[in-house]
This record gives C-alpha cells, structure tokens and sequence, in this order.
C-alpha cells in the first residue's frame, strides 16, 4: 500500500477522532488554556506610508514548557529570530575573496533543530518571501527546558526579545488573545514616537554656496528605535538649475539608495537570482545596488547612483552624505533600491535659474560651502544630531534590505 493510500484511509477516521475531542474540549471548563502553541509577529509593516515597525510583538512571552512559539514574518523587511545562546553575534555582512559582498552565512542561514533549550544557538535564517507561494514566511521553535531566552533580530540591533519558559503544568499569564492586545499597544506607541518626530521636524535646511546657488539638504527617511519610515522625508523639492541636493543618512537607522534610474529601465535588485545551492547558500548581493555609479551631476547616462548607505553613527565606514548637481531643468525622480515595495521615492523638479548670478548655471567649479543657513530654518540639523543620541553607540546592524525574490516559477 502506497503513503498516500494510507492517508486516504486514515483521514476520515483522524477527522471523526479530532471533533470528537473538539467536542470534549468545549465541554471541559479550562481546556482551552492547555493550548501550547504560540504566535509571535516578527515585523509589522504597512506598505502605503512606508512605515516598519522593527520589532517583535508583543516583545516578551511566557509559555509553558514544552509549548511551541510560532514567529510570523512581514514579507517585505527581512528580519531573523535568533537565539545566540552563548555565542557571539557574527557580522551581517562578510566579503568573499572573489570581491563579492554576501550576507554572513552564520546569520543568513538557519541553524538548529525544531526545539531550543538555551543550550546551542538557534537561527531561522533569512526568510525570504515568495509572492507566488502566498504565505508569508514563518518560524516555529518548541521550548523544552523551563528558563529566560533572549533572542535578536540580525538586521535591525534594536529588535529583540524574550520567551521565558515556565516548568510543564505552571500557569501561565496570558491567553494568546491578550498578548494579540498587547502586540497591538506595543505598535501604536512605537508609531507614536515617531509621529512625534516628525511633528517637530523644522523645514528642509538650504545653504547658499560661494557662486550663489543653493545646496539643499534632505533626509533619506526617518527613524525611532523601533520604527523606519522608508520615505525621503520631503518626497518632492524644487531647486533652481545649478542647485545641489544633498541626502543625509543621519535620521535613519536603514540603509537606504538614492538612486536615479533611466526611464525605462528595470531597477536591479538587492539580491541576485539564487541558484539553487544544496547546501544552500547565504544570497549573493547585487553591486549594481551595493555600489555607487555615475557622477556628481544630472542629467547624465546610465544610472546615478549612492550606492548601499548607512546612517555613519551605525558603520563609521558608511558615508552619511550623498550630493548631486542638478544642472539642467527638468524633473529627475529617484528610488531607494533597497525599499521599492515600501515606495520609497522622491523627484526633485528643476526650474530655470532666475536669480542674476550667470556663473551657476555654467561654472562647474563649485566652491565650498560657506555660512550658515540663509535660507530655511535651523531646526533640522540640531534636531536630527540629538535624535542620533537615540540611537546609543555600536550599533552595527544593516536592516531594511529589499528581499522579494524573482522566483524562477
Ligand atoms: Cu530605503
């Protein structure tokens, strides 16, 4: 008899055996609290206003011994839910000697059995999400030696959290549907703080320079300790021609691109199309998206590009800044290769210059930036750098990467 006739044999009589103890279930007063499986969401996301809430919800649990947590992943953030256990935590992302940048195997790839006792470190790897397959990625653990486990995200430090395990048969806090309450209250009020951020955020900073035009300097996306926005804090500017646009990463704790695509042209991907690696691979990552292309002025050919930033506070080796010369009119929209699915976009509209000064729209010597903002407020700057204490020091990670996979079908 083939595998398939015996499940064709036994599921009738396996359904008449679960009603019949669905039934006794709802008779027994209490039975419903021995339910050993838990859902913890790794992630919340809505992709209409770009906003991520980069943590684990609700962020504490107590189970009972011998329970089984069950971790459900945003599909457009990458997260990990990751037990250390003694060991320390590897870097995210690693060079390979052909020159090749790849994301570290010991954080990329799962690692560990079905169950976790504090004893070994344990990694649900990078799930990466499948449009085509529907659900969203999850990770599910039993816990069987009673005990407080701390665990981590990879991507993002701020993220973590713990499931304390009670001894088989102990009573626990809650019931699922109160921690469902508490993971909500947790999210609106990380979501709070940052509405409150940008509610005391001042107007975009603007610099006169030396030849009298304008450096305008914007904000690649903004940030909490537990929530980015993936949007270039004002999505749309106009300068003059001649002008300077300057991106700063100090608000953000993602990385992010400013990247400026051909009409036409297919934004290339983070990740590059895996093959199909046994034993698998950490994915490999797209320079086109890692690296900076093009000059420092628009219009140009091809494309212009930042390359992968990082808020400097995060990685000292990550430029903060990023500045274009926009010499022609026209308008010039952008994207942020890391985040398309959050729409993180941005134009910048270029009109002709109208102020006397002849030199800015033809002198490609630009001198240094002189004075103090003329133009605008003071607000933004000291505002951001006190916001950058929020972050603390030693801080390493590099999360928000955009991760949706062309499948092969
Ligand atoms: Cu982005």
């Amino acid at each position: 008899m083939t595998k398939r006739a015996v499940t064709a044999t036994f599921t009738p009589l396996l359904l008449a055996v679960s009603l019949l103890a669905a039934s006794w279930a709802a008779s027994v007063p209490g039975a419903s609290a021995q339910i050993a499986e838990w859902t913890v969401l790794a992630g919340w996301e809505d992709l209409d206003s770009g906003i991520e809430v980069q943590a684990f919800l609700p962020e504490n649990i107590t189970i009972s011994e011998g329970d089984t947590v069950t971790w459900r992943f945003v599909p457009e953030e990458a997260h990990t839910v990751t037990f250390l256990g003694e060991e320390e935590q590897p870097d995210l992302i690693v060079a390979v000697p052909d020159g090749a940048v790849v994301f570290n195997p010991a954080a990329a790839l799962p690692l560990g059995g079905p169950q976790y006792d504090g004893s070994f470190p344990t990694n649900s790897g990078m799930p990466i999400y499948d449009p085509d397959a529907g659900d969203e990625p999850t990770f599910k653990l039993e816990f069987t030696t009673p005990g407080t486990y701390g665990y981590i995200c990879y991507f993002h430090p701020n993220m973590t959290g713990t499931v304390t395990v009670l001894a088989e048969g102990s009573i626990v806090p809650f019931d699922q549907l109160t921690y469902d309450v508490i993971a909500v209250r947790e999210r609106r009020t990380f979501i709070s703080e940052l509405e409150a951020l940008k509610a005391a955020r001042g107007p975009i900073q603007k610099v006169e320079k030396r030849n009298g035009t304008i450096e305008h300097r914007l904000l690649t996306g903004l940030s909490t300790t537990k929530v980015d926005e993936m949007r270039f804090v004002d999505e749309e500017v106009e300068i003059e021609a001649g002008d300077t646009v300057t991106w700063s990463w100090t608000a953000s704790q993602s990385p992010h691109t400013v990247s400026f695509v051909p009409d036409g042209e297919e934004p290339p991907t983070l990740i590059l199309a895996e093959p199909e690696n046994d034993p698998p691979l950490p994915p490999t990552l797209n320079p086109a998206v890692f690296n900076p292309s093009g000059g420092d002025r628009l219009p140009a050919e091809g494309v212009v590009s930042s390359g992968f930033r990082l808020n400097p506070s995060l990685d000292p080796d990550s430029a903060g800044t990023y500045s274009l010369i926009f010499s022609k009119p026209g308008v010039y929209s952008y994207v942020c290769l890391l985040h398309p699915a959050q729409g993180h976009a941005g134009r910048i509209v270029v009109t002709e210059r109208l102020d006397e000064n002849p030199r800015a729209a033809v002198d490609d010597t630009f001198g240094p930036t002189v004075g103090l903002p003329k133009v605008g407020g003071t607000v933004l700057w000291p505002w951001a750098a006190s916001m950058l204490a929020l972050f603390g020091l030693g801080l390493t990670g590099a999360g928000g990467y955009f991760l949706r996979r062309k499948t092969g079908g």
